[in-house]
């Protein structure tokens, strides 16, 4: 019997830093309606769905930013969105600041089952940006400043019939990341993003950043015989303007869906999860082919050593 998973990438357009949640939870109830009329199990939203990226701003005291986070999930006011999905027996993944009981601060990803409860919680592992204000910059990308690396790693969770994994953003630029799911037999991995069009660091990359989007998650499916579904917040958003992009890809490493705009925007594709062991089962078969005595450097070393 296949296992098909119909999945909704649901692209999300600029958040405005004042437009409330309630407002935003409405926009993510209208794209779950539209996906669920597109006979989508699953809805994929982007990295930081219920708030303007905030990371762009620096405040002296991080108590100030609070409000950007979420205490509770659900909450008083994304209950609806549980409500909605719940009744309409499709399941999502959301993005989203987290603020635990114990003062830690995370770049969250959930995913919640057909029956509205939250299988798997994902916390962002790698923090792209910087620490400190650098007010010489037209916007900052303090990511470091507000989150803290999740000590984790990547899971992957049994859900919708197959064997799923989240990473968030910047994650899919690293294979590591990829890798160390499809050690763990991923079959689909979900990725919100927020990528600013502009790298302040090197500006002569701005014009690649589509390229470099579809390049990471293409090859990391590839490698890895996993489909990949990378969901882009786009669009300009208080003055940055953010790639759009989203897209499904499949274990061969081509795209099968792909938004055309930078507003809120619903992509979908019937997954076949079956499709996967084409390429785990001959290509990349791990126990097979793959050399681990030889790449102790990849977990005994983080940078660059020179003998
Ligand atoms: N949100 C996020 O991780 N964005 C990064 C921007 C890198 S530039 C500091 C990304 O990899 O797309």
């Amino acid at each position: 019997m296949s296992r098909i998973i119909t999945v909704g990438a649901a692209q999300m357009g600029p958040i405005q830093k004042d437009h409330s949640r309630s407002e935003v939870v409405e926009r993510l109830i209208d794209l779950l309606r539209k996906a669920h009329q597109s006979g989508c199990d699953l809805v994929v939203f982007p990295e930081l769905a219920l708030t303007t990226f905030f990371p762009r701003w620096f405040v002296d005291d991080i108590s100030q930013a609070d409000h950007w986070y979420e205490t509770e999930m659900p909450s008083p006011i994304t209950q609806p969105l549980f409500d909605e999905a719940k009744k309409l027996e499709i399941g999502f993944c959301l993005g989203y600041a987290e603020l635990t009981t114990d003062g830690h601060r995370f770049n969250t990803q959930i995913l919640v089952e057909k029956d509205g409860s939250v299988v798997a919680k994902y916390r962002k592992v790698h923090i792209p940006g910087h620490e400190h204000n650098e007010p010489n910059r037209p916007f900052q990308h303090a990511e470091r400043y507000y989150f803290e690396p999740s000590m984790e790693g990547f899971g992957v969770w049994k859900a919708f019939g197959g064997r799923l994994g989240m990473m968030i953003c910047n994650d899919r630029r690293w294979p590591e990341s990829y890798r160390v799911m499809g050690l763990q037999g991923v079959e689909m991995i979900l990725c919100g993003y927020n990528t600013p069009i502009h790298y302040v660091p090197d500006p002569s990359q701005d014009i690649l950043q589509g390229f470099h989007n579809s390049l990471v998650m293409q090859s990391g499916a590839y490698q890895n015989g996993s489909w990949v579904v990378g969901v882009a917040k786009g669009g300009v958003e208080e003055g940055v303007d953010s790639l759009g992009q989203s897209v499904i890809v499949a274990p061969s490493g081509q795209i099968v869906a792909q938004a055309f705009t930078t507003g809120d925007e619903l992509i979908t594709a019937r997954c076949d999860l079956d499709w996967c062991a084409k390429y785990t089962g001959t290509l990349f078969d791990f126990e097979r082919y793959r050399r681990p005595e030889v790449y102790g450097r990849i977990t005994s070393q983080r940078g660059v050593v020179i003998d």
